[in-house]
Formats: structure tokens, sequence, C-alpha cells
């Protein structure tokens, strides 16, 4: 990489599950990373008296076998985003970078919902932090293009009746003389939980930052990351990555393939009938890299990005791996407020364009995955994977019925 491609990149949230392989990966790219992270999410595992799957080493050693292993030093603040403007200007400041990544927010919607306290720090920790980003990125008075990853769930989970657009709808608006004049909106935004609420609200702050500081933003709408390990985080074991399993952080491919692994049924709430995105974290940090190498010019709207690369029905999801491993599946209470049925047809042309060649939810990958989480299994809490927190008093705990028989998949089809 010459000089002049070599960026100095901020990684806000760089401790986490897509946060820690994308540093990696940007620096064995040659790109000078800096990690700023609270260390919050390994507090919330104590908090939740849960850990990851896979062991996660602490950040100092994380640092140090990189270091180790591919030559690369990368520098760590330990910083409070939503509480420490002071510091975090500071670290702005001195460090001058070329882009920020922004991963840097509570990203659980059921554990936004536990309770009023978690709510109010869900809201409290993502609006601040993300606030104070771009109101630092204003006072340095930097030109730093800021990358944030957002969610597919600005959309909603409803039937959109339409392929969603890539974060702007084309409208057409009638006058009072009749005249139809055409518009570009950003697509309504339609949470499903406080933390899906908190996205809806990053997108404003965007919009208004945009428009009046000419700020640089690449808003990333993901779908759910699946897997574990990059090519980077494989290079020692000491670099894995966290593996989330439990009912609240646990997302639902990988809770699948981590209760397949250890002989548990596959927890479909419902009727399984709610279809999401889903990208694979390898797709993820090649994702970032894309979102840094085209960062829109001066003068541009927000840029927004749909970062899936695949969707599919959670009982489809279940029963593929069912068919995989042989394991059953137990269709639970949904503790969500949420549509039995949707269907999610999204554009996603963007990052192809761009040079993505998505990984796909092939056998072969998904086996990979059941292996990680067959190797760690002995670390697994079972008391701690039924999803217990509840949309409302109205919806009941995610829990499998020890008495109930289990849907088997049909062997013909596996
Ligand atoms: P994560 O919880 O594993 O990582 C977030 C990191 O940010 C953690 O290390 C945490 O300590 C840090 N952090 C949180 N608040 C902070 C604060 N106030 N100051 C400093 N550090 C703070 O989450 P993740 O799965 O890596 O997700 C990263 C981002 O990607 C989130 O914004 C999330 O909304 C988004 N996203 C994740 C997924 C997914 O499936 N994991 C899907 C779509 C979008
Ligand atoms: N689900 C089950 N069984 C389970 C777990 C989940 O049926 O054991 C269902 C849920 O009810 C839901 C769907 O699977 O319908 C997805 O749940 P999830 O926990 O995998 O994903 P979600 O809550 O949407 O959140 C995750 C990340 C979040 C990110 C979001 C992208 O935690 O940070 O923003 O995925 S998206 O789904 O596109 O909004």
């Amino acid at each position: 990489m010459s000089n002049k491609e070599q960026k100095k990149i901020i990684i806000l949230g760089g401790d986490g599950f897509c946060g820690w392989p994308t540093s990696l990966h940007l620096s064995n790219l040659g790109h000078e990373v800096v990690i700023v992270d609270n260390l919050s999410r390994r507090n919330i595992d104590n908090e939740l008296e849960i850990q990851s799957l896979t062991p996660i080493q602490p950040m100092g050693t994380r640092l140090q076998v990189w270091k180790d292993v591919s030559g690369q030093s990368i520098k760590f603040y330990n910083i409070n985003l939503a509480k420490d403007y002071e510091l975090l200007l500071d670290v702005v400041k001195t460090e001058c970078p070329d882009v920020i990544v922004h991963f840097a927010e509570q990203r659980s919607a059921p554990y936004s919902m536990k309770s009023a306290k978690h709510k109010r720090y869900t809201v409290d920790n993502n609006l601040n932090a993300t606030n104070n980003v771009l109101s630092a990125i204003v006072d340095s008075e930097l030109d730093i293009h800021l990358v944030h990853l957002g969610t597919m769930g600005v959309y909603g989970y409803g039937t959109a009746g339409m392929k969603i657009p890539e974060g702007y709808l084309d409208i057409e608006v009638p006058t009072e003389t009749g005249e139809r004049i055409q518009q570009q909106i950003l697509y309504p935004a339609n949470p499903g939980s406080i933390y899906h609420m908190t996205k809806t609200q990053d997108q404003l702050l965007f919009h208004f930052y945009n428009k009046n500081d000419g700020i640089r933003i690449t808003d990333l709408h993901q779908g759910i990351v699946w897997g574990t390990n990059t090519r980077e985080t494989m290079l020692d074991e000491r670099l894995i990555n966290r593996f989330d399993y439990d009912g609240d952080y646990g997302t639902v491919l990988n809770r699948f393939l981590m209760q397949a692994a250890i002989g548990y049924p596959l927890t479909v709430h419902g009727t399984g009938g709610q279809m999401r995105a889903f990208i694979h974290i390898q797709d993820t940090v090649r994702c970032i890299q894309l979102a840094i190498e085209n960062p829109p010019s001066h003068g541009d709207r927000v840029m927004i990005f749909n970062q899936m690369t695949e969707t599919h029905k959670v009982r489809d999801l279940a029963e593929l791996v069912g068919r995989l491993t042989g394991a059953e599946i137990a269709y639970v209470h949904n503790p969500r407020k949420e549509a039995a049925e949707n269907e999610l047809h999204a554009k996603h042309e963007l990052f192809l364009e761009r040079g993505l060649n998505p990984t796909t939810l092939a056998e072969g990958v998904l086996l990979e995955v059941t292996d990680v989480a067959k190797r760690y299994a002995h670390r697994a809490d079972i008391s701690k994977i039924p999803a217990t927190s509840t949309w409302t008093k109205d919806q009941q705990v995610g829990v499998p019925d020890q008495n109930a028989s289990y849907v088997k998949v049909d062997n013909d089809r596996r």
C-alpha cells in the first residue's frame, strides 16, 4: 500500500464482535488503526453472568498477539464516548484520523427491552455516543469521513410490498395546483425495539450534521451478522472473535449453530415467519473496507448502503441447520412483539457494484461455524440460552417446553 492510500482510521467499538475483526482487517491492509472502546460490552457480560462461547482475551493480550503475528501496532484508548466528550475530542485532535468507523453502541434488541433501566441506558448511550462523535468531528475542524454501522431494522419488519431501496425512497407529492413533484426522502423509519429506535434517530443526526456542517458520512444498514472468525482472527487462537449465544446477545443463526452443536433444540420464536437479512462477518469487514475506499464527495448527502447479502425466514434457517446437523426444532413463544410473518426484499447492489463477493450460507461454511461451537461447547451455560426479555407484559419467554416433543427435520430432505 502506498503512503497515499494508507489511512489513519479510528475504530470506535473496536473490542466488539464486528469492531475487533474490522480493526485487524484494516491493520493487515496497511492502514494505521486506533481503537477506542470503554469495554462496556465485557461489563454487560458480567451483569448478565455470561461469557462469550469463545475464549476472548483481554485487550492488552489481543494487541500484543496482533503485534507479534503481524508486526503491526494498534493503539487503544479506553473512553466512554457517550460521557467523556473532552477525552474523545482530545483523541480526535491528537490522532488526526482520515476516517472514523463507529460501531460503539449497545446493539442488542432484547437487552434494550429488558427493563426501563435498560431502555434508558440504550437511548442514553447510543444517542449521546453518536452526537458526541459528530460534535467532535465539527470541533476538531478536520476533514474526517465517518462510517457508521446502522441496521436493516430501521426499515421495519412488516411487508413493504416493494424492494426496499438503499436508504432513500422516491416519492411523488401532489401540490395544490395539481402539479406532481418528485422527491427522495429517507425511507420511513419503523423500529421494532428501543435499540432499533436509536438507530433510526442516528439517521436524523447524520442528516443534520451532513446538511449543517458538511460532514461526509456513510451509513451502513447492516443485516444480522453470522459466523465467528475472519482470516485475521484465525491467525492465532488468542485473536479469536467473540461468539454470543445467550438469550439477549446471541443472534439467531449463531444461536442455532451453537444449539445444534450442543444438542439443544433450535429455539424458533412463534412460527419462525420473520424474514431477515444476513451477512457473514468476513463480508462485514470487507464492506467496511469498501466503504472507506469509496467515500462520499464533499457536498454529497449521507451515503447509505444496505450491508447484507441474503434474506431468509427464521424457520427456513432452523430447517437448514436441522437438516445439516440432525438438530430438533422447538417452536417456542415469541418474546418479541413482531409480525408473525413478513416478506423482506431489499436492494443491495451498491456493495456488489464496488466489488463485494459474498460468502453465502453454503453448507460448508455453516459447518465450519458449527465446528467452532463444538470446540468450545464445554464453555456453554445452558441456563442462559432461553430468550427471557419480553417486549410487553403480553409476551411470554421463549423457553422450550421440557415435556414437549420437538420437530425433527425429515431425514429425506437432508
Ligand atoms: P458489540 O456489542 O460486540 O460491540 C460494540 C462495542 O462498542 C463493544 O466493544 C462496546 O464495549 C463498545 N461500546 C459501546 N458503547 C460504548 C461507549 N459509550 N463508549 C465506548 N465504547 C462503547 O456489537 P457488534 O455486534 O460488534 O455491533 C457493532 C455495531 O454494528 C453496532 O452499532 C450494531 O448496532 C451494528 N450491527 C451489528 C449487527 C450484528 O449482528 N452484530 C448487525 C447489524 C448492525
Ligand atoms: N429469533 C428466533 N429464535 C432465537 C433468536 C431470535 O426465532 O433464538 C428471531 C427473533 O424473534 C427475530 C429474528 O430471529 O425475529 C432475528 O433476531 P436476532 O436476535 O438474530 O436479530 P435482531 O434482534 O434483529 O438484532 C441483530 C443485532 C442488531 C442488528 C440486527 C440487524 O443484534 O445489532 O441491528 O440484528 S437486523 O435484524 O437486520 O435489524
